[in-house]
């Protein structure tokens, strides 16, 4: 594996930065997690375009323009040869002392990694998951924005904990009154009635990509889509629900809190959802040139 830091390839074993990066000291710094299909990279643009939206609201200036970040992880790619890939690119504020202030870190830490894919098991889609909500609530938009996609991912870390020690891989998240937000890594719809309903970005969850391409393609296949605030009990009593991400893709949920969903399988439009995402992954995004 080689792996890209401030424009130079590393081994893995010498793929090191400063312990004096604040990316480390305060987790001030952005990233994002993206696939590639195939040899094509899904979304890129998006995923750059949000990338540039997470910094600028921290007052970080990423150090190359968002052609050559393109350029960078299609290059980061190509030499580690891998067609099928998750890759993570991550800017950080950079190397500075032990206090705050990130006017003195000159130099933003520039890194993308590309590994293989660990890929979730397939039955976890055949069957659906089970998951549960947990007793830590999303951050408040107006303390520490969810669409900010930074370093500091412990209010996730935290409610994935609770999950995992209760038995359960996903956690379901809620914001301060109690209505659904998102999960640790992952975006949340129901399905009542053949119609789409997933939480609105304004209460504190991120613009997830995939969450957007399943918009896009609920508005192809016709399917009516709402942005709507929801309680625990409408998610119980809906006919299916379905969690987007990167790394999951789309997931069918069976289970929540102990209530089974439906008919306590993957559901119809589930189903219709993951065939025809699975149809667009290889079509819109960025070919790498092996050469
Ligand atoms: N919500 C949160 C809080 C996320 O972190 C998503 C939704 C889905 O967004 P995208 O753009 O991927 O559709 C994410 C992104 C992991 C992992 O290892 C997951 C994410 C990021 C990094 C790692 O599971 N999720």
């Amino acid at each position: 594996m080689r792996v890209y830091i401030n424009g130079r390839f590393f081994p893995k074993e010498e793929a090191k930065i400063s312990v004096f990066d604040h990316g480390l000291l305060y987790g001030d710094g952005v990233f994002e997690g993206i696939r590639c299909y195939k040899g094509v990279v899904f979304k890129l643009r998006e995923h750059i375009d949000r990338l540039f939206e997470s910094a600028h609201s921290l007052v970080l200036s990423i150090p190359l323009s968002k052609e050559k970040m393109i350029e960078a992880v299609l290059e980061t790619v190509k030499v580690n040869r891998l067609k099928d890939a998750y890759i993570r690119v991550v800017v950080t504020r950079g190397e500075g002392d032990l206090g705050l202030d990130p006017y003195k870190c000159k130099h933003p830490t520039v890194i993308i990694i590309v590994d293989k894919i660990a890929l979730y098991p397939p039955q976890m889609y055949k069957q659906g998951l089970e998951i549960i909500t947990v007793p830590t609530i999303r951050n408040l938009p107006e303390a520490l924005n969810p669409q900010i996609k930074s370093l500091n991912y412990l209010n996730n870390i935290l409610a994935k904990i609770e999950a995992i020690n209760a038995g359960y891989q996903e956690a379901i998240m809620l914001d301060s009154m109690g209505y659904i937000a998102e999960c640790t890594g992952d975006n949340i719809f129901l399905v009542k009635k053949k119609e789409l309903y997933t939480p609105p970005q304004c209460m504190g969850t991120l613009r997830g990509i995939t969450r957007d391409t399943v918009l896009e393609l609920a508005s192809q296949l016709g399917i009516p889509v709402h942005e709507h605030v929801l309680t625990r009990h409408e998610m119980y009593i809906s006919d299916e629900v379905f969690l987007t991400g990167t790394a999951a893709e789309i997931v069918p949920v069976v289970k929540v809190d102990g209530r089974v969903i439906g008919t306590g399988k993957p559901g119809e439009i589930t189903l219709r959802l993951i065939e025809e995402f699975r149809k667009l992954v290889t079509r819109e995004g960025i070919k790498v040139d092996y050469d």
